[in-house]
């Protein structure tokens, strides 16, 4: 099995990955939209294929990327038939298992902060993903979308706690940086479900609660009755070279094309003037700003035309494409491999020694 915890701090959301190490099948749990890229680079990079997304609910908080990745990766969107969403390739009946590879989640309804709340438990029953039914010592809301106490009390009890108390638990948020609790350590220690407490006492409690309503509910909760589907398609790629995103974070560009557009764009050589003019050589037309120097000399590169980043092996010159992004440059792409990979490759340098 493979198994990732992502995070979205704009919303505080955890994405999941999870993979079948054998057949390379995955489901990701509760994307965010504007993690797709981030999601899409992570999958790549493992050697993926992503057969499924899941919702654990129709989120009020953040658009899911789901749309979105079917666009992308070809996968399946699936989530529970009582969501109330459209455009889904299944809806999930309480019990039904999505499979990926060898292995499965089971799909068990958890309503309560909303109507259609799954949990997702492995096979095994050694992970399970609550969504917003269970927190880390806490539960989601249950005063909009259906949402209701005392359903979600006996969600959380008949479904979640009958799990065995080594399951652990990852929830859908986490709003003071804790990752995952299992299901004994709720039992004990949840504030609000903890076994002692008893349901009169939890209605109680989440009556009061007297939260604002989510910032990005009057977005989110339409685009995600669509599964994420924008208004209008924007894709938001840059455009200007066959560009790939790592899930590093860094735009990169392969030497093949960078060698047919020399003259297209700024080469900035952010080694220093030894190594530039060292045995490698540098890229024909490629100026030398050492990435010491580099915030310094912005104001001398234009905003117009774009930029490659070239540096050793890819790492200082990787560096120097976040750097010109703050500095306010929208078109900048790191040279993928650097000097070594462009010598390795045989392009043609300025330059160096054979
Ligand atoms: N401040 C957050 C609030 C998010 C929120 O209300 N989250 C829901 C889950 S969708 C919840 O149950 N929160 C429980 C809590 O904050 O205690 C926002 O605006 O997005
Ligand atoms: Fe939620």
């Amino acid at each position: 099995m493979i198994f990732r915890q992502l995070f979205d701090p704009q919303s505080s959301t955890y994405t999941y990955l999870l993979a079948d190490a054998g057949s390379r099948e995955a489901v990701l749990i509760d994307p965010v939209f504007e993690q797709a890229r981030r999601d899409v680079a992570l999958i790549d990079e493992l050697g993926l294929k992503l057969a499924w997304t899941l919702e654990t609910h129709v989120h009020a908080d953040h658009v899911t990327g789901a749309w979105l990745l079917r666009e992308k990766l070809g996968s399946r969107i699936g989530l529970s038939a009582l969501s109330g969403a459209q455009g889904a390739d299944k809806y999930l009946k309480p019990g039904e298992r999505v499979p990926f590879g060898k292995r499965h989640v089971e799909a068990r309804a958890t309503p309560g902060h909303t109507s259609g709340c799954t949990t997702y438990v492995l096979d095994d029953h050694s992970l399970a993903f609550t969504g917003d039914a269970l927190f880390i010592r806490g539960c989601g809301r249950t005063d909009f979308q259906g949402g209701d106490a005392r359903t979600l009390y006996r969600s959380v009890r008949e479904q979640i706690f009958s799990l065995p108390d080594r399951c652990l638990i990852y929830p859908g948020h986490d709003y003071r940086g804790l990752t995952v609790t299992s299901v004994g350590e709720e039992k004990l220690y949840n504030p609000r479900l903890a076994e002692s407490i008893g349901e009169g006492d939890f209605v109680g409690y989440m009556t009061h609660l007297g939260l604002p309503h989510p910032k990005q509910m009057d977005v989110a909760v339409p685009a995600n009755l669509k599964c994420g589907q924008p208004a209008k398609t924007t894709t938001a790629d840059p455009d200007w070279a066959p560009l790939t995103y790592t899930f590093a974070g860094i735009w990169e560009v392969q030497p093949h094309w960078l060698e047919e557009h020399l003259r297209d764009v700024q080469i900035i050589d952010v080694r220093e003037a030894d190594e530039f003019n060292g045995p490698l050589g540098h890229v024909p037309g490629a100026v030398l700003v050492p990435l010491g120097t580099l915030s310094a000399g912005v104001e001398r590169l234009s905003k117009t035309k774009p930029i490659v980043t070239v540096c050793r092996s890819g790492a200082r010159s990787a560096q120097a494409t976040v750097l010109l992004g703050k500095a306010g440059f929208e078109k900048v792409a790191n040279l993928s491999g650097g000097m070594l990979r462009w010598r390795a490759q045989r392009y043609a340098v300025d330059g160096g020694t054979e």
